[in-house]
């Protein structure tokens, strides 16, 4: 049963595609999750050049992140989206530089990106296959790169990277807007969303990771960095309700989740 206080995010994420969920990080530690996500991007990055991309996955290089990815009032709203049974399917750093000059690239997710070459066929389903968050380690505004989002788009049966469609995903859509909200927040997106990268012109970054989550029958192995694994005794440190979410991904662990 979903609390009285979350029914408006579940209805705006139905109605609207998209709500940002406060303080799911807590205020006093959100600046220490940040620091290990911006500090951690180039020993991921170093580790991948030497090991290969597919070595080792993301989340592997941010434990302190991963404790809050299975927070109760979060998974409460996906799941009202997705069914009860939610993986992670994806992880990846989203920081943006500062003078970051990339300004629209629109697009849905995962299985829903028409560039990439484990998408679904449009016309997409009515069904949610896939839940966007983005999950904001410093505030998120209209000057340091919030997301562009177009609400309600994820009913739309056009899409920007759609051939037929004639919309472009280089260019601004009618009824776009900036999602925006503090450090510990986090954007949740019906993944058939369009969305996009924003310029940041501020002289700070803009740090987010992507967190994708689908429902348990969706086929994960979709080869790329997303299928790397995380060492066992790393997974072992993880909450049980993380290990949940990632056990798929976990090296030399017998899975548990349906015993
Ligand atoms: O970083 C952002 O603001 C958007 C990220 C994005 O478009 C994505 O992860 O699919």
């Amino acid at each position: 049963m979903t609390s009285e206080s979350l029914k408006p995010y579940v209805k705006q994420l139905r109605v609207e595609g998209w709500c940002v969920l406060e303080d799911v990080i807590p205020a006093d530690v959100v600046d220490i999750v940040r620091e290990e996500v911006e500090t951690s991007e180039s020993d991921y990055g170093e580790f991948s050049k030497e090991n290969g991309r597919w070595a080792r996955n993301v989340i592997s290089f941010m434990p302190k992140f991963a404790e809050h990815l299975a927070n109760e009032r979060l998974l409460d709203v996906i799941r009202q989206r997705l069914g009860p049974q939610v993986r992670i399917s994806q992880t990846e750093y989203k920081i943006r530089p500062p003078h970051y000059k990339l300004v629209r690239a629109y697009h849905s997710d995962f299985p829903y990106d028409l560039n990439q070459k484990w998408h679904i066929t449009q016309p997409f389903p009515r069904a949610v296959i896939g839940i966007t968050t983005l999950w904001m380690l410093t505030d998120f505004t209209t000057e340091n790169g919030g997301t562009w989002i177009v609400p309600k788009s994820h009913v739309d049966l056009r899409n920007p990277r759609g051939k037929e469609d004639g919309i472009g995903d280089r260019n601004p859509i009618s009824g776009e807007m900036q999602a925006v909200g503090s450090a510990g927040s986090v954007l949740i997106m019906d993944s058939r969303i369009w969305h996009s990268n924003a310029e940041n012109p501020a002289d700070t970054r803009r740090t987010a990771v992507v967190v994708r989550y689908a429902p348990w029958w969706l086929n994960l192995e979709l080869f790329g960095v997303n299928t790397a694994t995380i060492p066992g005794e790393i997974f072992d440190a993880f909450p049980d309700d993380v290990k949940l979410l990632y056990e798929h991904r976990a090296e030399d662990r017998e899975p548990s989740y349906w015993l």
